[in-house]
Formats: structure tokens, C-alpha cells, sequence
């Protein structure tokens, strides 16, 4: 059959579904900290409860506010006793039952301390809007859609991304033979790649995504996630006139390692 087009679908979940079914991302617009009570004698410093929580992480333009849950008045002072005020944020003294708030426009680590116990030490971690909450994995959704179309005694594969400079690895197969291996870097939202063979029922091509990261070709070291592989499809004449066919949408999920929102050393 040389029509054009050609039908199909199987998207093959090759990762487990359960991996993207949590929120890829956390909400960190916001954080609250808590001045406990006792915080005015030393003490609270051992375990790192002098401001509770020790350390938040929010995003860029999230606004962290201070509630002073203790009977003594306090400051959320930017800096440290050691080094003295860096002059980022300053709550002044503020008293028992009142709060002080401030919203962090860098990405960058920022240790604070109170003046007036300078004992109490907290830290502050601004992100990169969207970063991933954890250090050492993360998870996010990219979503491939293969296409394909018969053209001239061959078959078209068309994908499109649901993210922009996606590096992959692509692989068909028929009959167990590669037709097909190639490392891409999708420019645009969408790519084209050709195979030299025709699938059928009997001898379907078999098309498998693998996301490599995301970001500028060459420079792998600052490509982010989500990398694994992202779908799979067999490739099957079936619909001899439509031109064409979205076969299928899938699928998920992975984890990365590293992210770049801790840029600044901690202290
Ligand atoms: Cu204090």
C-alpha cells in the first residue's frame, strides 16, 4: 500500500506510569518560618531550630515570611554573626506575634541570623522558578507524539515535542533489524527522520524515543532532565487515505541528576 499515511498507535508505557504521577513540581511561591519560643537563650542552635524551618527554598520572586511565635522580640537579619549583615534583608526588631516578610528577586543562598540572639542562624534558598526540589533527582513530564507517513517506499517519522531543544536518541526497528539510529537535537518543537522501510501488520517498525536532555547541542553538562526513554510506537499501514495520523501521545517521566538552582555555595 503506497498511500500516503498509515496508521497505528501502541504507545508502549516504557516507564512506569507511577514514577510521573506525583507533582513534578512543588509549590515554592511561598514559605513561612517560625521563631519558636526559647529562642532567646542559646540552646536552639544545637539542632538547628532557632528558626523553624532551619532552611526553605522558594523561587524567584517567592516571598518568605517570619512569624515570631516567641515572647521575646527578634530580627531576621541577611548574613551571619560571624561576617555581620550583607545588607540583603533586614526585619529590624520585631516583636512577639508579628511577622516580617520579604520577597527574594536572585537566585542564591542567603544565610540570615538575629541581631539581637546571634545564636539563631537560618538560611534561604532561592531557585530558579520551576527548579526541581530536590537535589539529586527530579522528575518532569515531556510528552513526544510520533507521526508517520508513507513516502516514496519509505516511512516518515515525525515527532513533535512538548519541549523546545530536546536532545534524542532515536531507534527503528523492523523485524529486529535497525532501520533506523540516530542522535538529534529538535531545533523546533518538531523533527523529521526517515526510514527507509515500509511497516506492516506482519512487519511493523518499531520506534523508540529516548530523551538524552534538554538544552544547546554540545554542551551535555547543562542539559536538564527529563532524560529516559520517552515513547515507543510501532508503526503499522492501516488507514490507506488519511494523511496523517497522530499515533501516539505518551508518556513521561524521569529523573536527572543534578539541578542547577544551587549555583552559590552554602555556607
Ligand atoms: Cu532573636
Amino acid at each position: 500500500m503506497k498511500t500516503i499515511a498509515i496508521g497505528s498507535f501502541f504507545v508502549l508505557f516504557a516507564i512506569a506510569t507511577g514514577i510521573g504521577a506525583s507533582p513534578a513540581f512543588a509549590d515554592h511561591a511561598t514559605a513561612s518560618v517560625s521563631t519558636p519560643q526559647g529562642t532567646s537563650v542559646p540552646g536552639c542552635e544545637a539542632t538547628n531550630e532557632c528558626y523553624i524551618p532551619y532552611e526553605v527554598t522558594i523561587d524567584v520572586g517567592g516571598v518568605v515570611t517570619w512569624t515570631n511565635d516567641d515572647s521575646a522580640a527578634h530580627t531576621v537579619t541577611a548574613g551571619s554573626a560571624a561576617d555581620g549583615p550583607s545588607g540583603v534583608f533586614d526585619s529590624s526588631l520585631f516583636m512577639a506575634g508579628t511577622s516580617f516578610e520579604h520577597k527574594f528577586e536572585e537566585v542564591g543562598t542567603y544565610p540570615y541570623f538575629c541581631m539581637v540572639h546571634p545564636w539563631m542562624e537560618g538560611i534561604v534558598v532561592v531557585q530558579e522558578a520551576g527548579a526541581e526540589e530536590d537535589d539529586n533527582m527530579m522528575e518532569g513530564e515531556l510528552m513526544v507524539t510520533v507521526m508517520d507517513s508513507a513516502v516514496k517506499g519509505g516511512t516518515q517519522i515525525d515527532l513533535e515535542f512538548s519541549e523546545l531543544h530536546v536532545n534524542y536518541e532515536i531507534t527503528a526497528t523492523q523485524n529486529g533489524e535497525v532501520v533506523l539510529q540516530e542522535t538529534a537535537h529538535a531545533m523546533e518543537m518538531t523533527a523529521s527522520h526517515m526510514v527507509d522501510a515500509v511497516g506492516s501488520d506482519e512487519n511493523p517498525i518499531d520506534v523508540e524515543i529516548v530523551s538524552l536532555g534538554i538544552g544547546a547541542p554540545g554542551e551535555e553538562d547543562s542539559w536538564t532532565g527529563p532524560v529516559g526513554t520517552v515513547a515507543t510506537a510501532k508503526v503499522v499501514p492501516e488507514f490507506g487515505t488519511i494523511a496523517m495520523m497522530i499515533l501516539a501521545v505518551a508518556i513521561i517521566s524521569i529523573v536527572a541528576v543534578t539541578t542547577k538552582s544551587r549555583v552559590i555555595p552554602r555556607l
